[in-house]
């Protein structure tokens, strides 16, 4: 059956889940005047992505004590897990719209098979970020000391360049998702705090550039994969008003625990559970999907054309569409950032 399918690769726990929850949260601000809709179809999803939210928001409140620590989860599930949401369009047409959330593990166990199928039925990719461990604690390399064990950038690298054909990976949106940004970002943008002027949320993007090189430079080493693969940098803020301040050494057992509290000067609407620019990754997708779909020569895209996915939906409703979700997406202007948003690949103009 046609559908929608998205990738989410990332350590595990780095908080995926709770971005999707984010996101699901605001979705109908994202698309309005779209002509679409997107609804939880499953009461797994629903149960996951309440249980998000809800322990993110206990969270918030155990971050009011200053540095707070977490520790990282020595007992994660190394499961998949797929959620499953419909996109409604008006009119009546469902299209199923799954979000595949697969440990970054799957990537060099027995599991690569399973990871490469299910690469060929997405026509989006997102590789989720944890900030504080790219980013806290830079190296000479130009990022963080625990990048490569946390965030498994080699592995995806060589899962990129190994157990994919460049036609697995051409015609794809991959996007780049630094989440748990909310130290950089206020930072940046806390002039009490920001005493040296640094823009974070743009070094952000070097810091990617280094901790994802081999990745970025084998995604622009083919005129095929140039001319086809988009690729974008999306920040997001997964809670809001809670800042990771610093990793420690626990001497007591020799463990890395992160410390958290709740960022100073922050205007009182933005404390507690407010996390921002969660919506963007799906603005991205939806607009490279209608893109895709609307492109007058299907030859090349193997997702089939525009009356078979969106159903319902003529091509002025699509533009319209496009339009909208156009004006809600965050972009850099030229080579300029805003906020860490920056378009590496854009081959088809979003
Ligand atoms: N401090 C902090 N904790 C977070 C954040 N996002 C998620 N978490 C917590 O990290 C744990 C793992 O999150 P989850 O979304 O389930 O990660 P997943 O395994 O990648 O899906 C949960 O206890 C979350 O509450 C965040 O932005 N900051
Ligand atoms: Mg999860």
């Amino acid at each position: 059956m046609k559908q929608v399918n998205i990738l989410m690769m990332g350590g595990k726990r780095c908080g995926k889940t709770t971005v999707l929850a984010s996101m699901y949260r605001y979705i109908d601000k994202a698309l309005a005047g779209t002509s679409m809709r997107l609804e939880v179809d499953d009461q797994q999803t629903k149960h996951d992505l309440d249980e998000a939210i809800n322990s993110i928001m206990k969270k918030m409140n155990d971050f009011k004590v200053p540095l707070t620590r977490v520790e990282v989860d020595e007992n994660p599930t190394s499961a998949s897990k797929t959620y499953s949401f419909h996109l409604i369009v008006e009119g009546g047409s469902k299209i199923p719209f799954k979000i595949h959330d697969i440990p970054g593990e799957w990537l060099t166990d027995s599991h690569q098979k399973e990871v490469k199928d299910l690469v060929k039925e997405c026509q989006v990719i997102i590789i989720a970020i944890d900030t504080p461990y790219l980013f806290s604690k830079m190296t000479i390399k130009g990022y963080g000391i625990y990048h490569e064990e946390y965030n498994k950038p080699l592995e995806i690298a060589n899962f990129f360049k190994n157990s994919l054909s460049v036609e697995n990976v051409e015609d794809r949106m991959i996007l780049f998702v630094p989440i748990k940004c909310e130290r950089y970002y206020h930072l940046t943008n806390t002039p009490q705090l920001n005493t040296s002027k640094r823009n974070y949320m743009q070094e952000l993007i070097d810091a990617i550039g280094c901790g994802y090189r081999d990745l970025l430079m084998y995604l622009r080493s083919t005129p095929a994969l140039i001319n086809n693969c988009t690729m974008a940098i999306t920040p997001i803020l997964s809670a809001g008003g809670i800042d990771f301040v610093r990793f420690r050494t626990d001497p007591e057992t020799g463990k890395v625990i992160s410390l958290y509290q709740e960022p100073e000067f922050l205007h009182e609407s933005e404390k507690g559970y407010a996390p921002k620019f969660c919506e963007q990754p799906m603005i991205y997708a939806l607009i490279y999907i209608l893109l895709q779909e609307m492109e007058p020569n299907k030859s090349k895209s193997r997702f089939g054309g525009a009356a078979k996915l969106f159903r319902g939906m003529n091509q002025s409703q699509m533009f319209t569409a496009v339009e909208t979700l156009r004006k809600k997406l965050k972009r850099n202007t030229g080579n300029h950032p805003e906020d860490g948003f920056y378009f590496i690949q854009n081959p088809r103009e979003l």
